[in-house]
């Protein structure tokens, strides 16, 4: 049995809730060791992980991992929010009793780090001295010395975040398992990935990879935060968030938007900057995965960033598409690779869209771990890395990161836009200037599933604001929630949808996308400002084809580009139809919201 009581005192957690929080945990789960971390063991944690072989040397200050083969993405039907009240069942939520999973996870649980450290990391996911820093605190443990290295990187980690804050942190176990012997993807599948949003408790088993297992990110960070922002009048939601600042003007806007996992948040909030365009915009980055938005005292919307890193997709990030990311990633950043492929021999990463694919096979692996030399077959055309594989930096090392990026008072929001991957229908960009009409358009945000969640990839479906898979209660009561919280704001930030993934009858995308993807943005901007009009269609407004900044663009853009600023009314009137369907399962949906989609419907009656 693991002395808890020495561990805190030697790391100075002096709380006293968390101090009982930890014990209890070490008593169910068995473990044969404590051990307090903050940002600061980060170098011995590393060496140590590297002596024990789960992390390998990628060149300099970067290092690679691999997760086990079967434990590669989120779980989402193994995913469930619980609380005491049936009422917050929600379609997406998969809503249990809480006394039942509580139970459930204390089995699974109890003995299950015997003769493993577990390792506390006490965590804030808010700059120091958030309006919003109550609700941000938590305190992760976990058996899996990874997840504190990727923990260090994606939050703010010390028990200086906690010490002072008495009960008010959310308390988050984590719980490798024998990831062996856990039947995923089978009907006797063990995994559990439970939220008791209620008591503020997260109960992980069954998993050591990104959001099943950072803690602070996914569970805590959108599950529960959103749970405790309808609670305390705030949203939260699965966004990027970026500044443009126009030079010519000195004006800056920001805009924050959801698209679905692995569709496109990273690199929009990336790669922009600087100078995409010309050098009249310079593009900031805060986040790539996660905003909370409050209506400040002056009435004002704001948003922030929770995170303090980046755990973004791999697959194309290459110096054309996304050079910031690359510059994030570089030697010397301390950024870890997951499920990439690697050589040992020379410790260089790959995956797909990265650049060539390396001629000389000496020493190459795949993410598997198989020597890609020794493939037979059908094996010789298969992925190298995982495409979810991933790579973890720190906002630190994003060359664009802006200035105010840990200022405690965030951004005001200018702008909220949705997209996806969505093949045909959306348009390049619609503005949106009604409240109503665009939480309508977040709430049927329709888009093509990816590898980010097991087994769905390219399955079109409706994912509301992009926060399917992180919907904590019923979507009625969140819908109801958005237009209370935007009553409040006195400014309305505009709306619009976004689509850079529509293709042509060959299958090519017809928006050449990333750093391209900042022009919609800029009209969006002139719009909401009123120096340009655009064209007035029942779905939005859309832009005229010379109000977008047209120079610099290529041949083959420039002629698809009239598709891609049409709508095709029949496309979209068949599409109301499913809409009705959709938004039929949500109990408790506002009437504003039927309004709304009324609204729309009959303007494409008329068109
Ligand atoms: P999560 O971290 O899972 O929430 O995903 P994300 O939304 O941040 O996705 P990310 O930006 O990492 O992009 C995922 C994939 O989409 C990558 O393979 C990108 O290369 C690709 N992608 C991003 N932007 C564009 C774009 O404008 N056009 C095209 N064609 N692909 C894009
Ligand atoms: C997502 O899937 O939306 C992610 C990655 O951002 S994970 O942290 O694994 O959830
Ligand atoms: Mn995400």
């Amino acid at each position: 049995m693991a002395d808890v009581a020495a561990a805190l005192d030697k790391a100075g957690l002096t709380n006293t809730h968390v101090r009982e929080y930890v014990e209890h945990w070490a008593g169910v789960t068995g473990a044969s060791q404590i051990e307090v971390v903050s940002a600061a063991d980060d170098a011995r944690l590393i060496q140590e992980a590297l002596d024990a072989g789960e992390l390998l040397p990628a060149g300099e200050g970067r290092y690679y991992s691999r997760s086990y083969f079967k434990d590669t993405a989120r779980a989402e039907e193994r995913t469930i929010v619980a609380t005491h009240d049936e009422a917050d069942k929600g379609v997406y939520n998969n809503w249990r009793p809480a006394t039942e999973m509580k139970e459930k996870l204390v089995g699974l649980m109890t003995g299950a780090s015997e003769g493993k450290t577990m390792y506390v990391i006490p965590y804030l996911m808010a700059p120091k001295g958030s309006p919003l820093e109550e609700y941000a605190a938590g305190v992760e443990l976990t058996d899996n010395r990874n997840v504190v290295l990727q923990m260090i990187r994606m939050a703010r980690v010390g028990a200086e975040y906690i010490n002072d804050l008495g009960d008010s942190f959310v308390r988050a176990v984590h719980v490798t398992g024998d990831l062996e012997n856990l039947g995923q993807g089978t009907p006797d599948d063990k995994r559990y990935f439970v939220t008791v949003a209620d008591e503020r408790t997260i109960l992980h088993f069954g998993s050591s990879y990104g959001g099943n297992a950072l803690l602070g990110k996914i569970a805590h960070g959108l599950r529960q935060g959103s749970y405790d922002g309808w609670k305390n009048g705030f949203l939260v939601e699965q966004f990027m968030l970026l500044g443009i600042v126009d030079k010519e003007t000195g004006k800056k806007y920001h805009i924050c938007g959801g698209f679905p996992s692995a569709s496109g948040k990273t690199n929009l909030a990336m790669t922009l900057a600087p100078d995409a365009l010309g050098d009249r915009y310079y593009v900031e980055f805060y986040g790539d995965d996660i905003a909370w938005l409050w209506v400040g005292d002056d009435g004002k919307l704001y948003g922030m960033n929770p995170e303090n890193g980046v755990f973004g997709v791999a697959k194309d990030t290459n110096e054309k598409t996304n050079p910031t990311a690359v510059d994030s990633i570089v030697e010397g950043t301390g950024a870890i690779f997951t499920n990439v492929a690697y050589n040992p021999k020379t410790q260089e990463v790959w995956w797909e869209g990265k650049g060539d694919k390396p001629t000389d096979l000496d020493g190459w692996e795949d993410w598997k771990g198989d020597l890609i030399a020794d493939r037979q077959g059908e094996e010789v055309d298969a992925p190298w890395a995982h495409p979810n594989s991933r790579f973890t930096t720190t906002l630190e090392n994003v060359p664009n990161v802006a200035k105010d990026f840990e200022e405690p008072q965030g951004v005001e929001i200018h702008g909220v836009i949705f997209g996806g991957r969505t093949r045909d229908r959306e348009p390049l960009i619609r503005a949106i200037d009604d409240v109503a009409e665009g939480v309508y358009d977040g709430l049927t945000l329709g888009a093509e599933a990816t590898a980010a969640a097991d087994g769905l990839e390219g399955v079109l479906r409706y994912d509301p604001m992009s926060m399917r898979p992180f919907m904590s209660y019923s979507e009625g009561a969140y819908a109801a929630h958005w237009l209370e919280v935007f009553s409040r704001a006195q400014k309305k930030p505009v709306f619009a949808h976004v689509n850079w993934f529509q293709r042509g009858d060959d299958g090519r995308f017809l928006w050449p996308g990333y750093r391209e993807n900042l022009r919609p943005l800029v009209w969006l901007m002139q719009y909401m400002n009123g120096e340009v009009e655009g064209e007035r269609t029942p779905v939005g407004v859309i832009p005229k084809r010379d109000e977008l900044l047209l120079e610099g663009l290529d041949e083959q853009a420039l002629a698809d580009l009239d598709t891609i600023l049409t709508i095709d009314v029949d496309r979209w009137r068949e599409e109301i139809g499913h809409r009705q369907v959709h938004l039929e399962q949500f109990h408790g949906l506002p009437e504003e919201i039927w309004e709304a989609h009324r609204r729309v419907a009959a303007a494409l009656d008329d068109a």
